[in-house]
């Protein structure tokens, strides 16, 4: 995973950003499913993170569900600073996309043209509610 022209939220000289992404699985009405973050890389504009992150949907949820990734600076002494956000939506895991690494726009309240790069993969359980 990676972000692209990631803005300087940092105010102090010589500080740019702090990135970390939050990735979350949500449902058609926003609800967040399941939810992980990755570490944030100190001070740097273009982070890359080799991560995996791996996200459970809950039993008896719609399939599938839409993917939301957050990129935040982590802050020590306020909080963290929303810098952007994209959503996708999944498409059951024959996307076309699944497993690739793809580049994705984020909509930005605080800078445009800036992007994410990463490859997400979906599986479905082969049997659900097994057992007693
Ligand atoms: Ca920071």
């Amino acid at each position: 995973m990676a972000a692209f022209g990631v803005p300087k939220m940092d105010t102090v000289a010589g500080k740019r950003s702090d990135p970390y992404l939050s990735v979350a699985l949500v449902d058609g009405g926003g609800r967040v499913l399941d939810q992980r973050q990755t570490a944030f890389v100190m001070n740097t504009m273009n982070p890359v993170w080799q991560e995996t992150l791996v996200l459970h949907l809950p039993a008896g949820e719609r399939w599938p569900p839409m993917l939301r990734i957050s990129l935040w600076d982590k802050d020590f002494r306020s909080a963290d600073d929303h810098i952007g956000t994209t959503e996708i939506a999944l498409s059951g895991g024959n996307g076309g996309l699944d497993g690739l690494v793809s580049r994705y726009p984020m909509e930005s309240p605080v800078k445009s043209g800036m992007t994410a790069s990463f490859r997400y993969h979906c599986s479905q359980p082969l049997f659900e509610g097994a057992g007693k």
